[in-house]
């Protein structure tokens, strides 16, 4: 099944939307494999965004990213990489329709709230990041109800 890499960001942590964030994935059913609290370092941050090194906002962004802790969680279910970006809406929130969750919950592309991976090899490499002891799988009964 595949998985994916969602990621509470600090303002979203300290506006106390973790639980909100949480919901939204469960009830959709995708099953939540790992959750963690996490104090990023400038390392680990560095590598996550590597692909973005040489934007103007790059080193704002590592700030904003270390002004909190962060609440990491892996999910999986069907198709869960293009379905949880769309429960995310775009980058910029402005773009976010009513309905996900930057749309819903924030204004400025600078404090977005929430990450979640954009394919199915970065998630697996933010997972190997995030969670480096591993995350188990495990089956769930939920499953039965919303898969053929
Ligand atoms: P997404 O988070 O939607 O996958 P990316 O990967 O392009 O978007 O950007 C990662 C993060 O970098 C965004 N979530 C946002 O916090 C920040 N970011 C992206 N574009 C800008 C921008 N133009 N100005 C400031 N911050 C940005």
């Amino acid at each position: 099944m595949e998985r994916t890499y969602v990621m509470v960001k600090p303002d979203g942590v300290q506006r106390g939307l973790v639980g909100e964030i949480l919901k939204r994935f469960e009830q959709r059913g995708y099953q939540l494999l790992a959750l963690e609290l996490i104090h990023p370092t400038k390392e680990r941050l560095e590598e996550h965004y590597q692909d973005l090194k040489s934007k103007p906002f790059f080193p704002a962004l590592v700030e904003y990213m270390m002004s909190g802790p962060v609440v990491g969680m892996v999910f999986s279910g069907l198709e869960v990489v293009k379905g949880g970006r769309k429960m995310v809406g775009e980058t910029n929130p402005l773009n976010s329709l009513p309905g996900s969750i930057r749309g819903d919950f924030c204004i400025c592309v600078g404090k977005n709230i929430i990450h979640a991976s954009d394919a199915v090899d970065s998630a697996e490499r933010e997972i190997a990041l995030w969670f480096p002891n591993g995350v188990k799988n495990y089956s769930s009964p939920m499953q039965g109800l919303l898969y053929e």
